[in-house]
C-alpha cells in the first residue's frame, strides 16, 4: 500500500536516482491541495450511506430486474451484500482519494474482485453502473462547496473520478 510520497520514493529509488523536479513539483501541489483534499474525504465519509442508498435506488430504478425474484439483489440477505459491498467500494476510494494514490484500493479491494462477481454470479455490469452512481454522487458533494471558499477543486475532482473509474473498470 503506497501514498503519493512512498509512491515517487518507490519510484526514484528503483532507478537509484534523487526525486526528480517533476516528481517534487507534483507532490508541492500535492501538499498545497491537502486541505482540500481532506475536505473531499470529509464530505465522502460524512455522507457516505447517503451516497451508497441514493446510487442503489438509482441503479434498481434502472434494472429492476435485478430486486424481483430470481434477481441478484432479492431477499434482504442479497440486498445486505449488495449495499455492503457498494459502501466497501466507497471507504476504499475515500482511502485512495486521502493517500493520493490508487494502490490501497487496487489491492486490498479491486483485486480478484472481478473473478470474485463471477464465481457468485454476481453481474459485474450492474455492479460498474451503481460504482458510477457513486461517483456522480460524490463528485456532485465535493463540488457542493457549501459556503467554504475553497476555489477550485476540478484536479482533485478528476483524480476522485479516476478512482471510481478505475473501480467500476476492475468488476467488468
Ligand atoms: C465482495 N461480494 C459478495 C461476496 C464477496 C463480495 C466476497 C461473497 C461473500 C459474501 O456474501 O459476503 N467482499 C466484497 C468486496 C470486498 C469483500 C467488494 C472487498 C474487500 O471482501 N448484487 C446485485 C448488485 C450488486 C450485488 C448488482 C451493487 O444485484 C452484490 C451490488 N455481492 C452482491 C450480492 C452478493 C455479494 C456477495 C447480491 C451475495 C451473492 C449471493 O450470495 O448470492
Amino acid at each position: 500500500m503506497l501514498d503519493a510520497f512512498a509512491k515517487v520514493v518507490a519510484q526514484a529509488d528503483a532507478r537509484g536516482e534523487f526525486l526528480s523536479n517533476k516528481q517534487l513539483n507534483s507532490l508541492e501541489t500535492m501538499i498545497g491541495e491537502g486541505n482540500k483534499r481532506l475536505d473531499i474525504v470529509n464530505k465522502i465519509n460524512s455522507n457516505a450511506s447517503t451516497i451508497v442508498t441514493n446510487s442503489a435506488r438509482a441503479l434498481f430504478a434502472e434494472q429492476p430486474q435485478l430486486i424481483q425474484p430470481g434477481g441478484n439483489a432479492y431477499t434482504s440477505r442479497r440486498m445486505a451484500a449488495c449495499l455492503r459491498d457498494m459502501e466497501i467500494v466507497l471507504r476504499y476510494v475515500s482511502y485512495a482519494m486521502t493517500a493520493g494514490d490508487s494502490s490501497v484500493l487496487d489491492d486490498r479491494c479491486l483485486n480478484g474482485l472481478r473473478e470474485t462477481y463471477q464465481a457468485l454470479g454476481t453481474p459485474g455490469t450492474s455492479v460498474a453502473v451503481a460504482i458510477q452512481k457513486m461517483k456522480e454522487a460524490s463528485i456532485a458533494l465535493a463540488n457542493d462547496l457549501n459556503g467554504v471558499p475553497l476555489g477550485d477543486c476540478s484536479s482533485l475532482n478528476s483524480e476522485l473520478a479516476v478512482y471510481f473509474d478505475r473501480a467500476a473498470a476492475a468488476v467488468v
